[in-house]
């Protein structure tokens, strides 16, 4: 196999590996015995957060951070609350712990729950969701995927902070809504002209007074912020709590850390918010850099971008890394995405790493934002293969054949080709 697929353990294979290395050795005893042991007692997602599929990859337990085996990711149109990733940035127990479950608001919560919309207007204005409940809604079908999707590829270069993603920090999702930009023009708030951002916050606080708050800002011209919505429901229903119920900003198209859940204050703004987490983290590079060179230390607002639009992407679904399928005619498949500004044009899969390149077939997706599924029959030899897959849209963007190229000291925004190694047998 390629030694440049970015393979790796996922976390219940090193439980399976773990348990046995344990087993055998005696865990108390066993070099390293210590560690494993905890490992094995992590609890599971679903102890951590109630309605979560206990399959869910648990990457931080205290703050609740968990993806979604690829087998079961790939089994839904739309990702159910179930095994949909989360990713919150306080604990999940102590002053945040209401948000730990899969279970809608209950009526009381809902009823009491307001919105402040303020900022640089003359009149701010006071939202209830249960208002909001009662407007025209819209759908919007659309990938919601952390920025930090596909991190760990990264770690073959140089390691980063935050959870070792693999492709399961992302789902497609149905949402409905009230349009944000139509709403907020009803208001009548009188805004100044030097309004360009649009700064949300959720009703989560960081566990240590005047720790950083999650608290982001967008500007109002990108395209994407028309079909904004401030949300309340997911899938057909009430949003579940831990995924921002009863009320959460959508922005389709966009990573996950725009689409602030719990929204409680939605603030018209000249800057964007100073937040750390603004300003320092959830930010790329507009140049190469180099490990070690540049830390996210060197960040400002000059020299990158904060993490807005999905940058175009593909993935395997079929096979699955390390799989063994059947030698003959093999189906090829998975999805593919972008920041649903222009629409998908291409996708293409390899089986001689890069050499040479076959058209897939791609379905309509549920509309600019969502999943494009795509499928390719070959025929394979036994033996090891090795699947890349690369999308291209009407712009003409396209992946970088090896994603390594767009390393960063935050490990976001990963958009390498997927290279996904098997055996046909
Ligand atoms: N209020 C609030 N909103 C938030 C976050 C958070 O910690 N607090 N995390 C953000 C990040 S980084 C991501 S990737 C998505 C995760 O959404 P999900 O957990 O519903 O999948 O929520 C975003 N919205
Ligand atoms: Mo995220």
């Amino acid at each position: 196999m390629d030694s440049r697929d970015y393979g790796h353990l996922n976390r219940r294979t090193f439980l399976q590996v773990a348990g046995t290395a344990g087993a055998a050795a005696g865990l108390a005893s066993a070099p390293g015995g210590r560690a494993l042991a905890q490992a094995a007692e992590k609890p599971n997602a679903a102890e951590i957060i109630q309605g979560k599929s206990p399959e869910m990859i648990v990457y931080n337990a205290k703050l609740g951070v968990m993806g979604t085996p690829l087998n079961m990711l790939r089994e839904h149109r739309f990702t159910p609350a179930e095994i949909l990733y989360n990713r919150t940035h306080f604990p999940v127990d102590g002053v945040n712990k209401w948000v730990a479950t899969t279970a809608p608001a209950d009526r009381e919560t809902v009823q009491n729950w307001t919105i402040l919309v303020s900022g640089l207007v003359q009149r701010p204005k006071t939202l209830k969701v249960a208002d909001l409940e009662q407007m025209d809604l819209v759908k919007r079908i659309s990938v919601m995927q952390c920025a930090g999707n596909g991190r760990s590829y990264y770690w073959a270069k140089a390691k980063t902070p935050g959870s070792g993603w693999e492709h399961g920090g992302m789902g497609n999702l149905s949402w409905e809504g009230v349009l944000l930009k139509p709403l907020l023009k009803s208001l009548d708030l009188s805004p100044s002209d030097s309004v360009k951002f649009l700064t949300t916050n959720g009703k989560d606080v960081p566990p240590v007074k005047g720790g950083a708050d999650m608290i982001k800002s967008v500007h109002l011209a990108f395209p994407q912020l028309d079909d904004a919505i401030l949300a309340v429901r997911m899938n057909g229903k009430p949003i579940p709590t831990i995924h921002g119920g009863p009320v959460r900003l959508i922005i389709p198209g966009y990573y996950g850390n725009m689409c602030v859940k719990w929204v409680t204050d939605l603030m018209l703004m000249d800057e964007p918010t100073p937040s750390a987490i603004m300003q320092k983290t959830y930010r790329m590079p507009l140049m190469q850099v180099e490990p070690g060179k540049f830390t996210t230390q060197n960040l400002t607002r000059e020299n990158s971008d904060p993490t807005y639009g999905f940058r175009i992407m593909s993935v395997v679904f079929a096979p699955l890394r390390g799989q063994t399928v059947k030698a003959g005619e093999v189906e090829l498949k998975g999805v593919a995405w972008n920041d649903g500004v222009v629409p998908l044009t291409q996708v293409r899969i390899s089986l001689d790493q890069g050499k040479s390149w076959q058209e897939a077939e791609v379905d309509n997706s549920d509309g600019p934002y969502a999943w494009y599924h795509w499928q390719k029959s070959v025929k394979l030899d036994p033996g090891d293969h090795e699947v890349w897959v690369c999308a291209t849209d009407a712009w003409g963007r396209s992946q970088p054949l090896d994603g390594l190229t767009t390393w960063n000291p935050g490990g976001w925004s990963w958009h390498g080709v997927d290279r996904v190694g098997f055996k046909a047998a």
